[in-house]
């Protein structure tokens, strides 16, 4: 096995070994893994408006070196104009480090292994299986990504890949680094594919098919993982009001999933979803769900109204 701080390109032409300090990598890569994204469910919006074109052959800012202050390594992207982003964390291989998923234009995704060793990761590596593993979108074309809890109870955490809707994708999380294609995990192999069915409806759209940030973020109070899907603009109380819909996780995953839990908005308009996190607000040792509704209006108009469910939910 090669080290880490060797990137090898796909091509082989490439050979360089880089170490954290005073090493310009390729250029066009950050100096920063993070993509601020908080680990709340609000994340996974990659096919969105304000996209500016990216140049393969444009300039790039300059050399990169690693400049930050603390101990920790670097992740450098694999091509230009792949915009990887941070899309969640969590143990994908159960080797109890968590992992990072690091989503890419075009759909493709890359788990990152946690460790402990400071330095330099290439996603250029991760894709031959050296310090993680990527996820192939093959026909499946996924609008974004979201680390989940272990929703199955194997001990690794999860993965969702939100596609065409009514339906989305599952990934469960594996110990080795092969490759994924996420063609055949939309047949079965190593996921499933989980039709939502006209629960949901396209135009509604879905912000946050995972509650990921968390080791496992488990609503339901069974030990397992459970899945979240907000719909802001989603018909609740009142048409457009919002809801929040949830998928507990099971041992057994197939048939048909149907949503176990559903919290709809109030009022049309109040964006019910817009944001959506877990935590032990109550301190109860369950998880609890919090949910904003920013353009609700208890107050005056639009002057928004944050909702604190606690769990186990019924
Ligand atoms: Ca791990
Ligand atoms: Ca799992
Ligand atoms: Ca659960
Ligand atoms: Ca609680």
């Amino acid at each position: 096995m090669r080290a880490l701080g060797e990137p090898r390109r796909a091509g082989g032409r490439l050979l360089l070994t880089l170490l954290l300090a005073g090493c310009g990598g390729p250029g066009g890569s950050s100096a920063s893994a993070g993509g601020g994204s908080s680990g709340a469910a609000s994340e996974g919006e990659s096919d969105g408006a304000g996209e500016d074109a990216c140049d393969p052959a444009g300039p790039v800012a300059g050399t990169y070196a690693a400049a930050i202050n603390a101990a920790g390594f670097v992740i450098d992207g694999a091509r230009a104009c792949a915009r990887p982003r941070l899309a969640g964390v969590g143990d994908f291989n159960g080797d109890g480090l968590s992992d990072m998923l690091l989503e890419s234009e075009g759909g493709r995704a890359h788990v990152v292994l946690g460790r402990a060793a400071e330095g330099r990761v290439f996603l250029a590596n991760v894709e031959e299986g050296v310090g993680g593993l990527v996820i192939e979108p093959g026909d499946q074309r996924p609008h974004g990504w979201s680390m989940a809890g272990d929703v199955n109870g194997d001990g690794r955490a999860d993965l969702v890949a939100r596609s065409e809707l009514p339906q989305t994708l599952m990934v469960f999380g594996v110990a080795d680094s092969l490759p994924i294609d996420l063609d055949a995990v939309a047949a079965g192999a190593g996921g499933l594919r989980i039709e939502l069915g006209p629960a949901i409806d396209p135009a509604e759209g879905v912000r946050s098919p995972a509650l990921g940030g968390r080791p496992l973020a488990d609503l339901s109070g069974d030990g397992l993982g459970d899945l979240a899907f907000a719909l802001p603009a989603g018909d609740g109380s009142e048409p457009g009001s919002g809801r929040v819909a949830l998928i507990f996780g099971r041992s057994e995953w197939g048939g048909d999933v149907a949503f176990n839990y559903v919290a709809h908005g109030e009022r049309a308009g109040d964006r019910f979803g817009e944001d959506v996190a877990v935590a032990d607000v109550n301190g109860d040792g369950d998880d609890d769900l919090i949910i904003s509704a920013p353009r609700a209006d208890p107050q005056g108009p639009e002057s928004g109204r944050v909702y604190v469910l606690f769990g186990p939910l019924p």
